[in-house]
């Protein structure tokens, strides 16, 4: 009993010092110590990362100041999924764009906002990363002031080319360095993953900074809530329906239990959200001719957010197969995604196996 006692004080006492060092740090101090981990390590991916949380602060800038600074509204023009862009898209994509070419990481990028791949203009060393990024997830909420995001990638670019083309890019997830995302709500934060672990950090205004303030992010196992915009109910797969059927019966049906539901419409704050209370996300398979295999982009949503959830210890699939091992056919690629809290979304996939 007395060592039982002992041990609950130790924890407690190193658990709070633990948490109170960390806590505090700031987002470079952070990359910084991460890349003390790795032996041999150039600094290069710490200049990287450095230089997309720069970019992030600009958007959130821009993000925050709206009307203000006249950015909000359409920008007349169209991405390749023949979307309408929006001012802040366009902004989002060129502040990306200028904060990280120039500094020597990057060999090339890609962006839902650019047909095809942007190399480093020659005037610039070319670096070993190939960068992939969603400059403005959610747009559609910028106008009615609601919440949005950016969400980044991070890829080796293949040994011995010095010129990468589109082809460099379709890597599976599982071979991500990094992957974050940035959510511009009531406070703009960063949250990283390297590959050992999810951190989150919020931007302090004063000091221009992000510190640490979620460390070691993880996706609750079971989770009450669900995300699914079911406007496409009527193009759901027979599974999907199901498992949605089978939430909202609640407490008098084989779950036992009420759910609720949400949609932002926005796949960042969905994903945050998730990662705070649990939860499920779901923009599956869609049955409508012309919705092809699902709505989100493989390469620079759904692997990234995929590589997070994973990290956080939950999980991610398209119904049918680990989103992660998927070997990408195209740069602009779109996939079901189902993802979460585990037993949910193994639930799911089970709902999928059994046809
Ligand atoms: P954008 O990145 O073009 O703003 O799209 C956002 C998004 O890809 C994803 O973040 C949302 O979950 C989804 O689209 C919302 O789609 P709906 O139009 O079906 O709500």
């Amino acid at each position: 009993m007395l060592h039982v006692v002992l041990r609950m004080i130790i924890k407690t006492i190193f658990g709070y010092r633990k948490g109170n060092m960390m806590n505090g740090m700031t987002l470079t101090q952070f990359i910084i110590e991460e890349q003390r981990r790795v032996a041999g390590a150039s600094g290069e991916f710490t200049g990287l990362v450095n230089d997309v949380v720069t970019a992030c602060k600009v958007i959130s800038n821009a993000v925050n100041k709206g009307a203000l600074i006249g950015v909000l509204g359409s920008a007349g023009s169209e991405n390749i999924q023949g979307e309408t862009q929006k001012k802040l898209d366009v902004i989002a994509n060129d502040v990306m764009i200028r904060s990280t070419q120039w500094a020597g990481h990057v060999a090339a990028m890609a962006s839902e906002e650019m047909d095809d791949i942007y190399p480093i203009p020659p005037q610039y060393p070319r670096g070993k990363y190939l960068l992939l990024f969603d400059p403005l997830d959610g747009s559609s909420n910028i106008d009615v002031n609601g919440s949005v995001g950016t969400i980044f990638s991070v890829l080796r670019c293949p040994e011995g080319v010095s010129r990468p083309t589109a082809a460099d890019f379709l890597q599976p997830g599982v071979s991500q360095v990094c992957a974050g995302y940035a959510v511009y709500g009531p406070s703009t934060m960063i949250v990283l993953t390297f590959g050992h672990g999810v951190n989150g950090f919020t931007l302090d205004r004063d000091v221009g900074e992000f510190v640490l303030t979620h460390p070691d992010m993880q996706v609750p196992a079971d989770t009450q809530e669900f995300a699914i915009n079911a406007s496409n109910e009527r193009f759901w797969e027979p599974p999907v329906r199901r498992y949605v059927e089978e939430c909202q019966a609640g407490k008098a049906g084989v779950r036992g239990k009420d759910f609720n539901m949400r949609w932002v419409a926005a796949m960042a704050v969905e994903v945050h959200r998730i990662l705070l209370r649990g939860g499920v996300f779901m923009y599956p398979k869609s049955t409508a001719e012309s919705a092809g295999a699902g709505k989100l982009r493989l390469m620079y949503e759904v692997n990234p957010m995929s590589f997070i959830i994973e990290q956080a210890g939950g999980m991610s699939s398209t119904g049918r197969e680990r989103v992660m091992e998927l070997q990408p056919e195209a740069l602009h690629q779109r996939v079901p995604v189902i993802l979460g809290s585990r037993n949910e979304v193994e639930r799911i996939v089970e709902y999928h196996q059994a046809g």
